[in-house]
């Protein structure tokens, strides 16, 4: 590493290791990893995977492929003997937003782990130019603004792979760009990001305002424009066919060029389908085999479905893609015919209207596409697969028990460990004596020393470090303050109602009266919070500001002052990700039962030493089930009841209001003199009257069990010595939450990619 750094450096500008520049530094280091991973062996066999996302949130790359290429530790060494820090370099790397949350992070952690299992597997996706917008947090308000990561230097390589995508008016030339994807010690695969070169960032004003109609300069500027709008849902279809149109040319392009007979193609390709962004695949393949390779319909039906599967990732009604007939007709009128005789071939096997595509009101329903067209449908945890097949999905279950299997989400410890926490993953694999990143199960082993002093003092010694180095970026970053002696308390996730932010702002109010009351805590609180919210979706952006009021309030009160501290991370991001989950205490999870398909935060905050406080929702079950009563804080009522009451129409939050009034006392104060000296009256107005009318994610049912359990868990944080137990435990069962295991389930029961 030394020598070819000091050899880039001095051809690129005339500079020795020592005084280099970071940004020389930086653009050195990605030339060479580039380099390195194009003489990485490509990982090939007798059937390779696709995974079509529109979400692929990779986050930074130079330390992870560091990592993954085995130099990392070289490298620092290097850059240190010469007087630099390989972290300091890193932070000149910009992140690419291009994904929302969960789903885009679980496609990043998944193509680190096909790559590592030495599985051919490369992702195909977009390559948006601004990504998720940038959150500016002004005024107690969060601000959208552009969020541009593509750099002269970056980690994209320009393809001459080149596909026309027919829309309904015009047709358009992709180019496709390359990321590499190298596997721990192993070998490559590429994630393909198609984009269009006349995409035109001068179009973007006033934050992130465009015209959505000019779909050649607009198509791949954002991820999931706000798609308030007609205009925005059509640009949607715009990007989701460009980007199915272009896999499926590629994936049959590559068939061919393999000499493969593409009437069994499904022995040598296996497409997941990643939720329902990419189900245009399924009618682009038929009508490409159809129209132009010579199939009929029949055959190129059961093709199609021999090779492709669907991942469901949430049961939230909204969520569900359901496209007017209308919409498709105007952006892609070539895929009806097609989408129509798929709605017929149901029709004529089943009488049951719930399981048609297109429905009464035109609309055609994309999961029913990919449940009735492909060969495997998956939810993301236990729980989740569970009501997937007993309730959302249950006519299909009805149809195909044989198509359905749960495969509960990982996370890769590459990143997660790894890279975030250093210290930590450093300390076990001396205790273990093992590579954690081949062999997380080993992680078990740990157990061994629960009530080893030393390897506790240890485990706090580690925890201690990461929230000093939390508390330096904060005040860097944001000129905040935070004490690293108070218990940190994160809740980090995308903003939205099921996951109950706004239940946590509850429990800061219950803390300041209590504060004001003279209830002193044993020790200060920090409540971290981050969280972007979609840019039409208004209670989401309330609730953000109620947090933000509420840190003034506090911050402005110096008795309240040095017990609670509020803090809301701005452009809460993959990079600001990996800087709080190995600093946290207690991990948040407290969406409404049912409601989070899997989560995979609470994993890694696992995995890092946090412990849990959670409903019985998503992989927290499986959480709590590994660490037993003693090592999570549960609390509030279970799925089943939650359904139970969507079902009878059984919550009035209004009523809970009205008959308890320690509840009415903590809700009205959204709507105090306190508070709305600090806020806008209209934003507080509108969430008070959300949570005493609506609540449609049941936030006072379980306020009152959530508040008795949080300060339980922080009464059982003063003894240190269990405490630390805790944390020891949480690791060491974190091994099942590898998304090697994940991928490693995905091959053995769906892809089956190394069998001839
Ligand atoms: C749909 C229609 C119109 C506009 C946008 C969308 C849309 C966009 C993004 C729908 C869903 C998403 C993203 C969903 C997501 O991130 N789901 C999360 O997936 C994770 C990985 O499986 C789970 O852990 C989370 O529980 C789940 O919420």
């Amino acid at each position: 590493m030394e020598q070819a750094l000091e050899k880039i450096l001095m051809e690129q500008c005339g500079k020795g290791i020592d005084e280099a520049t970071n940004e020389e530094l930086y653009a050195a280091l990605l030339c060479i990893t580039k380099e390195k991973m194009a003489d990485l062996p490509k990982i090939e066999g007798p059937k390779k995977l696709y995974y079509i996302s529109a979400e692929f949130l990779i986050g930074k790359l130079l330390s992870n492929n560091l990592i993954n290429l085995g130099v990392f530790e070289e490298t620092r060494e290097v850059l240190k003997k010469h007087g630099h820090e390989l972290t300091e370099v890193e932070e000149l790397e910009l992140e690419p937003s291009l994904g929302n949350g969960g789903l885009g992070r679980l496609a990043a952690c998944f193509l680190d782990s096909i790559a590592t299992l030495g599985l051919p597997g490369d992702g195909v996706g977009l390559n948006y130019h601004d990504g998720l917008f940038y959150q500016k947090l002004t005024d107690n308000k969060q601000r959208e603004e552009k969020n541009p990561w593509i750099t002269e230097k970056s980690w994209l390589t320009k393809t001459d792979y080149h596909f026309q995508v027919p829309f309904k008016d015009f047709t358009l030339t992709s180019t496709m760009y390359d990321i590499a994807v190298p596997g721990y010690k192993n070998g490559c695969n590429q994630l393909h990001l198609f984009d269009i070169d006349t995409v035109d960032e001068g179009i973007i004003r006033d934050g992130i305002q465009f015209d959505k109609k000019d779909i050649r300069k607009n198509l791949t500027l954002f991820l999931y424009p706000d798609d308030s709008d007609e205009d925005g849902q059509l640009l949607r279809i715009y990007q989701q066919y460009f980007m199915v149109s272009n896999a499926a040319q590629l994936i049959l392009k590559e068939a061919e060029e393999k000499g493969y007979d593409l009437y069994r193609l499904h022995e040598h390709v296996a497409i997941q389908i990643n939720d329902t962004h990419p189900t245009m695949v399924i009618p682009e393949l038929i009508r490409i085999l159809t129209e132009e390779k010579g199939f009929n319909m029949d055959t190129a039906i059961d093709v199609v479905r021999k090779t492709c599967a669907y991942t469901n990732h949430t049961i939230l009604a909204e969520a569900l893609e359901k496209w007017p007939v209308s919409y498709l007709e105007k952006v892609v009128p070539h895929l009806l015919p097609i989408i129509r005789e798929l709605d017929e071939r149901v029709r004529r096997d089943y009488q049951d209207e719930r399981v048609y595509i297109i429905d009464r009101e035109n609309r055609v329903h994309m999961a029913h596409i990919d449940i009735h067209y492909g060969y495997a449908v998956n939810g993301v945890a236990a729980l989740h697969t569970e009501i997937l097949k007993n309730s959302e999905l249950k006519p299909f279950y009805d149809i195909y028990p044989e198509k359905f299997t749960n495969k509960t989400n990982g996370i890769t410890f590459r990143r997660w460990l790894a890279h975030c926490n250093p210290a930590l993953n450093a300390c076990l694999e001396e205790l273990l004596g093992a590579d954690i990143m081949k062999h997380p199960e080993a992680l078990e082993g740990l157990l061994d020393y629960q009530d080893d002093k030393a390897v506790l003092e240890k485990l706090r010694a580690i925890k201690k470090y990461a929230k000093l180095e939390l508390k330096k970026y904060l005040k860097m970053s944001q000129n905040i303050d935070v004490d690293e002696n108070s218990v940190f308390d994160i809740q980090v996730k995308r903003l939205h109602e099921y996951k109950r932010q706004q239940m946590n702002a509850l429990y800061a109010i219950y803390k300041y009266k209590e504060i004001k009351k003279g209830n002193l805590p044993k020790r200060p609180l920090t409540m971290i919070f981050g969280a972007k919210a979609a840019p039409a979706y208004t209670i989401a952006k309330d609730i953000i500001h109620l947090i933000l009021c509420l840190r003034e309030l506090v911050q402005k009160d110096e008795e309240v002052k040095k017990y609670l501290n509020i803090v809301m991370v701005e452009n809460y991001n993959v990079t600001k990700a990996e800087k709080l989950i190995p600093a946290c205490d207690i991990s948040e999870q407290i969406s409404l039962a049912s409601k989070e398909a899997s989560g995979t935060g609470n994993m890694k905050f696992m995995l890092n030493g946090a412990v849990t406080l959670g409903t019985e929702d998503g992989a927290n079950v499986e959480i709590h089930e590994l660490t037993g009563d003693d090592n999570i804080y549960i609390f509030g009522e279970g799925s089943e009841k939650v359904i139970e009451l969507y079902d009878t129409n059984g919550y009035h939050s209004g009523e809970i209001y009205d008959s308890d009034p320690e509840i009415a006392d903590l809700v009205d104060f959204i709507v105090s003199k306190e508070l709305i000296r600090i806020g806008d009256p209209v934003c507080l107005g509108r969430l008070y009257k959300e949570l005493v009318s609506k609540d449609w994610f049941m936030t006072l049912l379980d306020i009152k069990d959530y508040i008795r359990v949080k300060e339980q868990a922080l009464e059982d944080y003063e003894d240190q010595e269990a405490w630390a137990k805790k944390m020891l435990i949480n690791t060491a069962k974190a091994g099942f939450f590898s998304s090697d295991r994940t991928i490693a389930e995905y091959n053995r029961d769906i892809w089956h990619l190394n069998e001839e």
